[in-house]
């Protein structure tokens, strides 16, 4: 990629703490991505630790709704974060190296996908500095109605705000006073074609709505990376981890 469209997606990154690049992956891209994602479910999902894949209603294995470290479980998704044209642009909105943490998958099933609590990653991650990026890449048509991400533009640059916890799967926090007036006047929705990227820092809010069509998913996969500057606070990780655990046993 060249060094000029990287520098001009850094410039944008760091004024509203997002850039959209449409078109990332090509629909040949996209397709092979699906069957590998639709192959991973089949063959992985036996073989996965449990807190590692979650379904929207835990009865029906059609609601399957989020997974996480598919690339610890499958070499293509190793390929697909590490080394790649993904890890460039990583690397160029964080201006150093970076490491992969995770590949996730993220779906709303149709009718039942919930919303996608307002909330900062950077908040689950507890990192100094907040130097991370995730990015959400769409596998299929993504609107309003089946939930499209929303971004508080410039809300990076203001802080971590207060969290607290959520009922929603997969999103166990929200910040408990969103919906202020600066955050309504700042939000962009993102709707987005397969093989549309979105990438935001760690400190940028955003949320998704639920999916209110009748027959279509919503279907994502996201790759987390972390600045090799950033420090995790690796006491205070591992609390929150016991409590989510013991939250989800009583579940
Ligand atoms: O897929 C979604 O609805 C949101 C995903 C998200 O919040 C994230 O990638 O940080």
């Amino acid at each position: 990629m060249e060094q000029k469209y990287l520098q001009s997606l850094r410039y944008s990154f760091d004024k509203d703490g997002y850039v959209y690049i449409p078109g990332f992956l090509s629909p040949e891209e996209v397709q092979a991505l699906n069957e590998h994602v639709q192959r991973f479910i089949k063959e992985r999902i036996p073989v996965m630790s449990t807190g590692q894949y979650f379904y929207e209603d835990k009865n029906d294995v059609t609601t399957l709704k989020q997974m996480q470290d598919l690339e610890k479980y499958d070499p293509y998704f190793k390929t697909l974060a590490v080394d790649s044209k993904f890890e460039t642009i990583a690397k160029a909105l964080l201006d150093e190296d970076v490491i992969c943490k995770t590949v996730e998958y993220f779906n709303k099933p149709p009718k039942i996908g919930k919303p996608t609590p307002p909330h900062q990653d950077g908040y689950y991650f507890m990192l100094d500095p907040q130097q991370a990026v995730t990015m959400w890449l769409a596998l299929e048509k993504v609107q309003e109605e089946n939930g499209c991400v929303k971004y508080v533009k410039g809300s990076h640059l203001k802080g971590m705000r207060t969290h607290g916890r959520t009922s929603t799967l997969g999103f166990s926090q929200q910040i408990v006073d969103f919906g202020t007036a600066e955050d309504i006047k700042d939000e962009v929705a993102f709707p987005a074609n397969p093989g549309d990227l979105l990438v935001h820092h760690s400190l940028t809010i955003h949320r998704a709505g639920p999916n209110t069509t009748a027959d279509r998913t919503r279907k994502a996969i996201g790759l987390i990376y972390w600045g090799v500057s950033a420090k995790e606070d690796k006491a205070a990780k591992e609390k929150y981890m016991e409590q989510l655990a013991k939250e989800r046993e009583k579940a």
